[in-house]
């Protein structure tokens, strides 16, 4: 059963750019409400340990590096039909290769350094949110 919530990270190299805000207001203004937000940094065992499915990938070391590099902006976010819509909203994850009006296309510069992360089940998204989020933290 479809959850309607999903799991997103404003990354580094959008915080970096002072992108928080603009990539906020896209997801705000798409309809997704946020359940609970927090600004932090991920450890180099944390990001690895976030992305342990891409473990046996060729770009995990580039991609655990890069997401240890610099805080983030995490966020659970509730729509109806939430992980399908938000990765329509974010767009393909070569930022070449995304849509015009997605997040991507208008905030990412590679497709290492896409600028956001969303989840890609219901299952995923109440992993990663558990991952950052303890139910007191959630509204
Ligand atoms: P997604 O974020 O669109 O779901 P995934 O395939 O799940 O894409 O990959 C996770 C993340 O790993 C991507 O968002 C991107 O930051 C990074 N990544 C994916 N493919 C590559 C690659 O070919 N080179 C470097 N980094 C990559
Ligand atoms: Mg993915």
């Amino acid at each position: 059963m479809a959850t309607n919530r999903t799991f997103t990270m404003v990354k580094p190299d959008a915080v970096e750019k002072n992108n928080i805000g603009p990539i906020l207001s896209m997801i705000n203004q798409a309809g997704f409400k946020v359940i609970g937000m927090k600004y932090t940094r991920l450890t180099k065992e944390q990001a690895g340990a976030f992305y342990a499915v891409h473990s046996e990938r060729p770009f995990y070391g580039e991609l655990v590096d890069y997401m240890s590099s610099g805080p983030i902006v995490a966020a659970i976010l509730e729509k109806e039909n939430a992980v399908a819509d938000f990765r329509k909203l974010i767009g393909a994850t070569d930022p070449s290769q995304a849509e015009e009006g997605t997040i991507r296309k208008a905030y990412a510069e590679s497709k290492a350094k896409n600028a956001v992360h969303g989840s890609d089940s219901d299952e995923n998204a109440a992993i990663e949110g558990n991952f950052f989020f303890s139910m007191l933290e959630r509204f």
